[in-house]
């Protein structure tokens, strides 16, 4: 075969290889549906860098096997083969190629991120928290109406505000395809527009702990008009109007609380930590072998010094953080109703209610 054979073979063998490859890695690693603006953007910059590595997969594997089969040596053939010392363009080429392709996809990638994070006009803020183990979600523009789900009306650029109660956490919604961590002491954001009415899940993409796969939250896509309803349906109502066990529930809950439900059941299924079914007056035993009847005292104990008395089989993963948490709330309460409640008051006699 002469050598512009050979040349000729090999390039058709590394289009093939590379559609074949390109092929092959989109199929192993499917995307789910892209349902934002930034998916978009994302999906495609995916979909040239599925190329490249296909091509150079390609290119790379087929020379190797090529020289491997094509020009093995023939029995009886003791020739020694041609020396060859260097060549000047191809070392030019295989430096210039890949350093403009390098320096193009860091532009590139440089430039996808400032759009993808810069402002959009009218931003809808919605303050996002993490911590063991839930998610919840607070909206400052429907007077401060909180929710464990994120609810999002369709084609509005939303501007999440992100805090971490105690450790790393990350927000990741894959159809959404960005994703921001949450870092204790400090705020970070991320920008999102979806497009697809339709239901989501939100999934902490930072290993935080015990139940760190049960960090989960549902994300609704919805129209405007659903998503104004729902705010409607679930402003929180003045804490007055509420009874001490109304009140306890929603301090239980991340609607509006302290998320003790991202760790406490109150149905007798298993948690991260006891479930308050039955929890009152029940006799618990402790790390330390003795046993206590759970009364009011030892709860109030147990929620604002976590570490004193532990129970028995559970590890010490309860915050310390309730005591500030609390008192913050208790005063903001007091100033915008001029009510005063004990919010460990509060969850004592929610948890009476909750006899088996
Ligand atoms: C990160 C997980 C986690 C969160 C969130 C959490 N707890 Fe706990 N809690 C635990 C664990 C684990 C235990 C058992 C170990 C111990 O006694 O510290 C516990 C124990 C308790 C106990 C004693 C229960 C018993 O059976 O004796 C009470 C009361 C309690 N928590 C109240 C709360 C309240 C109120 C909140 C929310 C304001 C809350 N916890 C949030 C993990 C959590
Ligand atoms: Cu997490």
């Amino acid at each position: 075969m002469s050598n512009r054979k050979h040349i000729y073979a090999v390039s058709a063998l590394v289009v093939v290889g590379a559609i074949v490859t390109y092929f092959g890695l989109t199929a192993l690693y499917k995307l789910p549906v892209g349902a934002s603006t930034e998916a978009t953007t994302i999906d495609q910059m995916f979909g040239v860098y599925f190329g490249l590595i296909a091509f150079w997969f390609a290119l790379i594997m087929v020379f190797m096997l090529y020289a491997v089969v094509v020009f093995k040596r023939k029995p009886g053939d003791t020739e020694d083969a041609a020396h060859i010392h260097g060549n000047t363009t191809v070392e030019i080429l295989w430096t210039v190629v890949p350093l403009v392709l390098v320096v193009a996809l860091g532009v590139w990638g440089a430039t996808t991120l400032k759009a993808l994070t810069s402002e959009r006009e009218g931003e809808m803020v919605v303050r996002v928290t993490g911590q063991q183990w839930s998610w919840s979600f607070e909206y400052p523009e429907s007077d401060n109406l909180v929710s464990g789900d994120l609810v999002l009306p369709v084609n509005q650029p939303i501007l999440l505000k992100m805090r971490a109660n105690d450790v790393l956490h990350s927000f990741w919604v894959p159809e959404f395809r960005v994703k921001q961590d949450l870092v204790p002491g400090r705020d970070t954001e991320l920008r999102i527009t979806p497009t697809d009415i339709g239901d989501y899940m939100l999934r902490c993409a930072e290993i935080c702990g015990l139940s760190h796969t049960d960090m989960l939250a549902k994300v609704r896509v919805v129209s405007q008009s659903d998503f104004d309803a729902w705010v409607k349906e679930n402003s929180l109502p003045a804490m007055s109007e509420l009874s001490t066990e109304e009140r306890g529930a929603l301090w239980y809950s991340t609607q509006g609380g302290f998320a003790c439900s991202g760790c406490h059941t109150v149905d007798g299924s298993a948690g991260a930590g006891p479930t308050w079914l039955g929890l009152y007056g029940r006799q618990e035993a402790l790390e330390d072998g003795t046993t206590i009847t759970a009364d009011d005292a030892y709860i109030r104990n147990s929620i604002l010094h976590p570490a004193d008395q532990i129970v028995a089989g559970f590890p010490n993963v309860m915050p310390p953080i309730y005591e500030a948490q609390f008192a913050a709330k208790e005063a903001e309460i007091l100033a915008e109703e001029n009510l005063t409640v004990d919010i460990i008051e509060d969850l004592i006699a929610y948890i009476k209610t909750l006899q088996e």
